[in-house]
């Protein structure tokens, strides 16, 4: 065993500039790795207390929830805003307590075996506190991240352990995304203690448990990061990575590189190296290959001494070997030139709000391909890990965008945002960095980026943003005006949305194509990059008609769709890159008066019916993969299944 090479990588295996404690690998289950979902039932209790601090106060976490007063039965992963029949709770601001007893399988707590136990949040919006066993092992703040704490030390044999997490969905001018809590005080107006919660994005500000809450455990010295990254030389295939160890630095690193047949294609050790691979297969996006989302897979064996005898832990890390490259009129995927004709979507459904649900990933995934879309950006915040999983088994070309929605007022582009934007990137960046699937990274949608405190703001985050990811371009989405955006020199690829004939000029397909024309050329002569229309769209009541279309018709939304197409097809022969519609489906916003039981601008329904804009969609988006040269047939191009490659 090498257990040298251990120590002095030990120090190399930390990304420059990263001042996150530890990884945040996915949870695989290995030889080494159990893996328990908490999913299921939680109980509940929103703390209606003036100032929302009982909880607090009364130290609900000390005891069972319910002996604190009463509770209730509360799904995990789901929003808590549309479970209950009650409004208020559908609308309440402030903290609400989860709580579940769960019992560890004895095996983990065997003194011998020295298992770490973890447990792991896939989200929880916006701000949690967790104790287990009465005792605050974390906080996290953010609404789309995962966080995680090791609560070994807290767990004993045959006893239940009792997990209890506070959570909190105020925005302040500070978080991402910002928002403000505005107090009535006209007691003739409203009632006593009467306040709202003010935001200036478009979706509604479901909270809860987004995401699978697991415990997984892992040896005592286990595989704490990997980061991969590919490149082509010639028919080479280079994989470098990066390994972080942790609990022992007595070790030696064994890796193996295996096809998606399970033949060893290579192998390494060490912390830090290069795989090479002999014509290998290129992880394609959907469409652009035969073959789309191929995956290798990377099994990373730890040997550790631990106490005189050797301790194991492996993960197996899924590779893409593809490459990416910004010109100043086109995007590069492995060399050749990708236009993204794909979606902007939300995390949102009935009932469960943002709470992850299998059945609509997997409804999605099969709309997106019917759809003949090639892409999305996960507008406006990260989404779960279980869906980035299937955009790199299928091919489907992902913009990360982070949670940088509705920044409209220059209290959002103070130091305090601008240090916790760098953190939410660098968390996003630690969970997502190995993903082929995310070609690219944006760090924000419609900001006020006219505003003269922008240009620095957004110089540093990008920054950071490319110091700890030099492999990825980096965006931002703009609605700003062409020569006033303040942010547009820091970016590699130009996003632009309007709604032509919808919020301007209301009614006027007539205005469309000149516009957009000049939109476009506006932005390009200013700055010479490749631009992507990562936003346009109409809303539709689905079953509404017209004819000559008229706004919220079926008609009207297709139309607004032709007029931009149009457009598109002479500027994509030019630096046009991509098309992106807003929106996938139609998804539940706050209340007002210009929303109709949320926003309609989906080409499905919020039940994933289409609308008429859908039909219309799906023959441009397969009529311009086949145009790009790369489809011999369309009946042989099909997702292929998603692996759970099992270690050997
Ligand atoms: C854009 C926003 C998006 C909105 C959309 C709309 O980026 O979040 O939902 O407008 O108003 O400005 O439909």
């Amino acid at each position: 065993m090498d257990l040298l090479a251990g120590v002095v990588c030990l120090v190399l295996a930390w990304s420059p500039g990263l001042a996150l404690e530890g990884g945040m690998l996915y949870p695989r289950e290995s030889p080494s790795r159990e893996l328990k979902d908490l999913g299921g039932l939680w109980s509940f209790r929103a703390d209606w207390s003036e100032r929302r601090d009982a909880g607090f106060v009364q130290r609900w976490y000390k005891q069972p929830l319910r002996q604190t007063g009463p509770v209730i039965d509360m799904p995990v992963p789901a929003s808590f805003n549309e479970i209950t029949q009650d409004p208020n709770l559908r609308k309440y601001i402030g903290w609400v307590w989860y709580e579940k007893e769960v019992l560890p399988p004895a095996r983990w707590l065997l003194n011998e075996a020295r298992t770490r136990v973890v447990l792991r949040i896939g989200s929880a919006h916006y701000y949690s506190i967790v104790w287990v066993n009465g005792v605050q092992v974390t906080e996290h703040e953010g609404g789309h991240l995962p966080f995680e704490a090791e609560i070994s030390s807290l767990l004993q044999p045959a006893q239940p352990c009792r997990i209890t997490i506070a959570v909190n969905n105020t925005l302040t001018p500070h978080t991402l995304p910002p928002g403000t809590i505005q107090y009535f005080n006209d007691e003739s107006m409203y009632p006593k203690g009467y306040f709202v919660q003010n935001t200036r994005f478009d979706f509604f500000n479901y909270a809860g448990i987004h995401r699978p809450v697991i415990l997984y455990t892992t040896p005592s010295a286990y595989i704490d990061d990997i980061t991969v990254t590919t490149d082509l030389a010639e028919n080479i295939g280079l994989v470098q990575y990066l390994l972080s160890i942790r609990g022992s630095p007595h070790y030696s690193l064994a890796l193996t590189l295996r096809n998606r047949d399970g033949a060893v294609v290579a192998t390494g050790n060490g912390s830090a190296g290069e795989l090479k691979v002999r014509n290998p297969n290129l992880w394609w996006p959907y469409l652009m290959n035969e073959q789309p989302g191929y995956l290798y897979y990377l099994e990373v064996t730890l040997s550790a001494m631990m106490n005189g005898e050797v301790s194991e832990d492996k993960y197996i890390q899924p590779v893409g070997f593809r490459t990416v490259e910004v010109t100043r009129t086109q995007f590069l995927i492995n060399g050749k030139p990708f236009y993204f004709h794909g979606v902007n979507k939300h995390e949102d459904a009935d009932i469960r709000g943002k709470g992850l649900d299998w059945s609509l990933i997997v409804k999605d995934f099969n709309l997106l391909r019917w759809l003949g879309a090639n892409s999305f950006r996960t507008s406006h915040y990260p989404y779960a890990e279980e869906i980035m999983e299937l955009c790199d088994a299928y091919g489907i070309v992902v913009i990360d965008e982070c949670p940088g929605v509705g920044m409209k007022d220059s209290a959002n582009f103070g130091n305090k945002s601008l240090q916790h934007h760098l953190i939410v990137m660098e968390e996003l960046i630690r969970r997502d960095k190995n993903r082929p699937s995310v070609v690219m990274w944006s760090v924000a949608n419609e900001p006020a980026s006219e505003l003269a405190p922008a240009a620095y703001y957004f110089k540093t985050v990008i920054a950071h943003t490319k110091a700890m990811d030099p492999t990825r371009p980096v965006t931002y989405v703009s609605n700003a005006n062409y020569a006033r955006d303040q942010g547009a020199p820091y970016v590699d690829v130009i996003c632009v949305n309007n709604y032509f004939s919808w919020y301007h000029d209301p009614g006027h397909l007539e205005v469309i194509q000149l516009q957009l024309n000049s939109e476009f050329e506006n932005w390009y002569k200013t700055h010479q990059k490749p631009i992507i229309q990562s936003e346009y769209g109409a809303d539709a009541v689905a079953g509404i008609h017209s004819d000559p279309p008229l706004m919220f018709t079926e008609e009207y939304q297709a139309a607004v769709l032709k007029q931009y197409h149009t457009i598109f097809d002479q500027k994509r022969k030019e630096y046009v890159i991509g098309e992106l519609i807003w929106n996938f489906a139609d998804f539940m916003t706050e209340q007002a008066t210009f929303r109709v039981m949320g926003n309609k601008k989906g080409i499905f329904t919020r039940q994933r019916q289409p609308k008429s804009a859908a039909f219309l969609l799906k023959e441009r988006y397969w009529k311009v993969a086949n145009e790009s040269g790369f489809l011999t047939s369309k009946h042989n191009v099909s997702f292929p299944q998603s692996q759970t490659f099992k270690c050997t």
